[in-house]
């Protein structure tokens, strides 16, 4: 029975340039005060990508340790930390994101294009990721940019395994040009796919863009979870930008409390997706 609602921000991405979005997140200070703001609006989970200091993204490896190490003594959210990058990232690089010790990482379940794009996940890669964030205790957040996806998913699994902890969370990433569109159609097609996968399997959903809203309402109602934050959404409404991460996180736990399932601490999100202590 799916009681509370999982919140996941992801304040900053890889795509959007601070030129473009002032209110973007990009140093250390920003993130961390982000993260608290919106951990005490009801967000659990961080998704975190970082920027340099010209604010251009990058998987640094000091500045990754230095981020979850400030995240973790600023506030009590899982820090999930992006193995996708930017579409530029080599594939060792990303690789080494796990070397900075996050409690969760993204690990995406196959190539997709990505607006002019080609974000690239080659399955030995895929294999790569899994196993290691096996290895270390890393819970995976398996991300699904298409239904297909969820098919290389029950492969992997099949063949290596269940994640640290037993528990599989996948997050499905909708209305991505050259992605599954970000409909309320997508989603259930998504949700019924998710019977071929272990009992117990989680989910959240985001929308980019302007699908944010019709994803948000649709994942509610199938008894999932939310992703919310800059790095999907700019726009908060047509002509409006959004002002801050914080203004996105309190229209989600608005509407999970609306849904009568509020936002879970994340305390309850450990347990929810049996995270290894
Ligand atoms: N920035 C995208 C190319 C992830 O974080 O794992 C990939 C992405 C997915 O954002
Ligand atoms: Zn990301």
């Amino acid at each position: 029975m799916t009681t509370g609602t999982l919140i996941t921000v992801a304040p900053t991405g890889a795509e959007s340039t601070k030129a473009e979005v002032p209110a973007l997140p990009v140093t250390l200070d920003e993130l961390v005060r982000t993260a608290k703001e919106c951990e005490a609006l009801g967000a659990a989970v961080i998704h975190v990508h970082i920027r340099d200091d010209q604010a251009r993204p990058t998987l640094d490896q000091g500045r990754l340790r230095e981020t979850v190490a400030a995240l973790r003594e600023n506030t009590d959210l899982i820090v999930q930390l992006s193995t996708g990058g930017a579409v530029t990232d080599p594939e060792a690089e990303r690789l080494a994101v796990l070397d900075a010790g996050p409690e969760m990482a993204s690990c995406t379940m196959g190539t997709v294009n990505f607006g002019d794009d080609v974000f690239l996940n080659r399955w030995e890669f895929i294999v790569e990721l899994h196993t290691r964030m096996q290895e270390r205790g890393i819970a995976p957040e398996y991300e699904i940019f298409d239904l297909g996806q969820l098919t290389t998913l029950r492969r992997l699994l099949d063949k290596h395994g269940l994640p640290a902890g037993g528990h599989v969370h996948v997050d499905f990433v909708m209305g991505v040009p050259g992605g599954m569109p970000g409909t309320t159609e997508a989603l259930v097609a998504c949700r019924q796919s998710l019977r071929d996968l272990p009992e117990g399997t989680t989910f959240s959903a985001t929308g980019i863009g302007r699908s944010t809203i019709p994803v948000l309402l649709a994942s509610l109602s199938a008894g999932g979870h939310l992703r919310v934050g800059m790095e999907d959404t700019v726009t908060y409404a047509k002509g409006r930008p959004v002002e801050s991460n914080m203004q996105l996180v309190a229209r989600a736990v608005g509407f999970a409390q609306l849904a009568q399932r509020p936002p879970m601490t994340s305390a309850d999100v450990r347990e929810l997706l049996r995270l290894p202590p």
